[in-house]
């Protein structure tokens, strides 16, 4: 009996899987590759499904003879380790962008003289366009606050953009860029930033803004997105507050909530020492953690804390203390903050906690420090990027150049270049026709 390999992810199985399965049934025993949550990461492609319950669904097909793990996009050590006569794939990965792992398989084969077989794959029928037509559909609360700890799982970095209206969340779920390396880039998760929030309502960054008014212009995001959200929600306020937040920001399906160790009246912490404002004592910060977590109702839901030291210059020390004393009040990850520039207090801090902590994700936000790569942040063990304010800021300047033009000129003829063209806002959102 001739050995034939499939590498397969099937969140989804569907009738190009089972075409593809078909012809390979015919050529030999076939052996499913079946891609880890870590391969997918590599080519962006999260499953919703985890492992085993995709496995399940494949054992039950009796043209699979035999399942094994995929640890890579790569399929060079499972080729190996199986020396399979021929490997089926759909030709759909000639042109797209794992069409450097097609090069390496023909190259493998040649070793065995094995045979790549490439079945016609049906534009109709593929993931890409099952899954583009399952987020038309919209998604779970369940299934995107869950998604957050699985993109941690599966890939190296997070990139999350600031969100603050149902508009600039469709941007930070629809902009995709493609590398000169042909890879996909795109953005993870959505950050709900309590600077952004109360500057497009007209308030200070000072908790004025209250979590229903919050929560408003939240469920308008999540009714156009799939994308999962991080809450930015300052201090958290009392402990006693803090556990009705933690419940009210699960049920929307947010996937996780930063919280500050600051108290009193929060003001933003870029503007640092230049005003006043106090940090929390250890030991009320770990019980307000506490209490968070013992509110929290799914599994799924991360409270991450975050560190004020360096911003509030109380040094790196007693940041790495907190750090460490907030993980074991039962933290599920630590945002680091900093104000400065050049990024080296953050570069310690997180090579310092790595050195004890290798699982607890970390997140930072490079609003100041934003000459650092999200290559670079990964090098040193950062999980998770925060782009927390940028598509305010793009947007505001844009807009008062066009009301000063306008006023300028009496008219707006000489505004319109600085304008989106009117069809084009016409068919931004599908639909309107
Ligand atoms: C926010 O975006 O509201 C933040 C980050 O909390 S910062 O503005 O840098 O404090
Ligand atoms: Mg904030």
């Amino acid at each position: 009996m001739k050995k034939v390999y499939i590498s397969l992810i099937v969140d989804l199985l569907h009738a190009g899987h089972i075409r593809v399965l078909k012809e390979a049934s015919k050529l030999g025993e076939v052996t499913v590759g079946l891609w880890t949550l870590k391969a997918c990461g590599e080519i962006d492609d999260i499953p919703y499904l985890d492992y085993d319950k995709r496995k399940e669904v494949l054992e039950s097909l009796t043209m699979v003879k035999s399942i094994i793990p995929q640890d890579s996009a790569s399929y060079k050590s499972n080729l190996l380790k199986l020396k399979p006569d021929f490997v089926v794939h759909g030709d759909d990965w000639k042109h797209n962008s794992q069409k450097r792992y097609r090069l390496e398989v023909i190259e493998l084969l040649k070793h065995w003289n094995g045979e790549l077989v490439e079945i016609p794959y049906s534009s109709d029928i593929n993931d890409v366009n099952i899954k583009d037509q399952m987020s038309n559909l919209g998604i779970t609360t369940t299934s995107r606050q869950g998604r957050l700890r699985r993109l941690i799982e599966a890939k190296p970095i997070l990139k999350i953009l600031e969100v603050h209206n149902a508009l600039s969340a469709l941007i930070a779920e629809n902009t995709i860029e493609t590398l000169e390396n042909d890879e996909i880039v795109r953005f993870d998760g959505m950050w709900s930033s309590s600077l952004t929030d109360s500057t497009s309502k007209g308030k200070p960054d000072i908790e004025a803004v209250d979590t229903t008014a919050r929560l408003t212009t939240i469920n308008e995001i999540f009714e156009v997105t799939t994308i999962p959200m991080i809450y930015d929600a300052d201090t958290g306020g009392k402990p006693e507050h803090f556990e009705f937040t933690v419940r009210s920001l699960e049920r929307v399906g947010i996937s996780a909530v930063i919280i500050e160790d600051k108290t009193g009246l929060k003001k933003n912490s870029l503007f640092g020492n230049e005003v006043s404002q106090t940090q929390d004592t250890i030991e009320n910060f770990c019980y307000k953690i506490k209490v968070g977590k013992l509110a929290q109702i799914t599994k799924d839901f991360m409270i991450i804390a975050r560190i004020e030291s360096l911003i509030l210059e109380a040094g790196m020390e007693d940041a790495l203390t907190r750090a460490f004393a907030y993980v074991k009040a039962g933290a599920d990850g630590i945002m680091i903050h900093s104000r400065l520039k050049d990024p080296s207090e953050i570069i310690e801090f997180v090579e310092r906690f790595r050195k004890e902590d290798s699982y607890t994700p970390i997140v930072v936000v490079p609003t100041s420090f934003n000459s650092v790569t999200t290559e670079e942040f990964t090098k040193i063990g950062v999980n998770i990027v925060i782009y927390a304010n940028h598509m305010l800021r793009a947007a505001y300047p844009g807009m008062v150049k066009v009301a000063k033009l306008i006023l300028k000129h009496k008219r707006s003829l000489e505004a319109e270049a600085d304008c989106m063209p009117i069809k084009e806002i016409l068919n931004l959102i599908p639909g309107t026709k």
